[in-house]
């Protein structure tokens, strides 16, 4: 027997950071996360799994129409022909507080209780699946510390929507512990909510599956659900298996020694190649960031959008489907900072008040203090997240004045010496 494991579809959330722009293969990002789904459900197919679990957070909050929930029905309903069951659970962004709409679901769909922890015991695949689904957005006790005892002789499997003990850049809720998770006696722990595929343990198993489809810059590389074989009443295999459609990539050039802005596109070509290769034929959504010491940092940080551009243009040229979600360009000048302060001139006095400014940590607070009128402005996109402006951190002050030494300085000395 098979059964798949998979969490955190969050279906029809839109694909975060990726604007538009000439060329850029807009449905094949609006669509990933339905045709993941697809995906999983061929999965189920193929393999025979008797078995789909779904760890929570299914859909991504209250539907924006009933298509949301039709379309998944319809899926369901291929598995039912297929004579595979399927046991879900809510998590927090689909908490029975959160989805107000009702949907009808074909029978092979059981959905775990919100209000205590129970079991769904399915004699002819020689499983039984415990568990609690969240009643509302934000369940802080540790839910598995109630779950039911094993059902003996049966294989039995855990489902679990959990931070476990914390994880980085997710929501602290039904947080637990391996040990507590141990203590139930079961074969398998179906866990839910962290996004990046994690085994926690091998006896019992603890499994994170990751989400099915990376939805933003920060979840790179292959996402989708385990998938599990069961033999003679245990597990006896447990394997990662791709689904997604379009794969998120981090692709990092490095610059150094590049002459001109034209030698780092071409390695910034070079670049987006591998990363179509590793993708398999998936559509990419890529965050190229430049690095390295690089006498072509004048041009490429003089005009920026140029480069941005042109970046894009090259992804669009190579034919594949790749998306550039975001160019960064981390480049430095080669230039002899220290030699700079030394200058008895204008530049020299310059490089010195930069550098004297970076480890100032008093005269970072009052620059942060003089940038709280204009921090308050800020939309609140460039206030909160990753890519944040923290105008009010003097540690981010301290970046800028990097940024701005090498916006300014090669460019002055470049005048001076072209
Ligand atoms: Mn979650």
């Amino acid at each position: 027997m098979k059964f798949v494991h998979a969490a955190d579809i969050h279906l029809d959330s839109p694909l975060r950071g990726l604007d538009k722009y000439p060329g850029a293969p807009g449905d094949a990002m609006r669509s990933a996360s339905r045709r993941a789904l697809v995906n999983l459900v061929d999965l189920c197919v193929e393999e025979q799994a008797g078995l789909l679990v779904i760890a929570g957070d299914l859909y991504d909050g209250t539907w924006k129409d009933h298509g949301t929930g039709l379309f998944f029905a319809s899926q369901m309903a291929r598995l039912n022909e297929a004579k595979v069951k399927v046991v879900l659970l809510r998590g927090n962004h689909d908490a029975a507080s959160q989805i107000a709409k009702n949907l009808r679901l074909p029978d092979n769909v059981r959905e775990l209780s919100v209000r205590k922890p129970e079991s769904i015991v399915y004699d002819e695949l020689g499983v039984a699946v415990h568990g609690q689904g969240f009643a509302t957005r934000a369940v802080t006790d540790d839910l598995a510390a109630r779950y039911p005892a094993p059902v003996a002789g049966l294989v039995n499997i855990g489902v679990l929507h959990t931070s476990m003990d914390g994880r980085e850049g997710h929501e602290p809720y039904a947080p637990t512990t391996l040990a507590t998770l141990a203590t139930r006696g079961y074969d398998y722990w179906a866990l839910g909510h962290v996004h990046k595929r994690e085994v926690l343990s091998r006896a019992p198993w603890v499994v994170f599956p990751g989400n099915l489809q990376g939805r933003h810059a920060k979840e790179t590389g292959p996402k989708g659900a385990t998938l599990v074989t069961v033999a003679g009443g245990r597990v006896a295999e447990v394997e990662a298996r791709a689904l997604d459609v379009v794969r998120w990539a981090a692709v990092p050039v490095d610059a150094t020694g590049c002459a001109t802005d034209g030698d780092v596109l071409d390695r910034v070509r070079d670049a987006l190649a591998a990363a179509v290769k590793d993708a398999d034929g998936r559509a990419v959504a890529a965050r190229v960031v430049v690095v390295g010491e690089s006498a072509a940092h004048i041009a490429l940080a003089a005009e920026p959008e140029r480069f941005v551009a042109e970046v894009r243009a090259l992804a669009t040229d190579a034919g594949a489907d790749v998306w550039v979600e975001k160019v960064k360009v981390k480049t430095r000048a080669p230039l002899d900072l220290a030699g700079l302060r030394r200058q008895p001139d204008a530049i020299g006095e310059l490089a010195r008040a930069l550098d004297a400014l970076r480890h100032d940590d008093g005269a970072l607070a009052s620059l942060a203090a003089g940038l709280d009128e204009l921090r308050k402005k800020l939309p609140a996109e460039l206030r909160d997240g990753d890519d944040a402006l923290r105008l009010d951190d003097p540690a981010y002050l301290r970046t800028l004045v990097d940024d701005v030494e090498q916006m300014i300085l090669p460019r002055l000395v470049h005048a001076e010496r072209p």
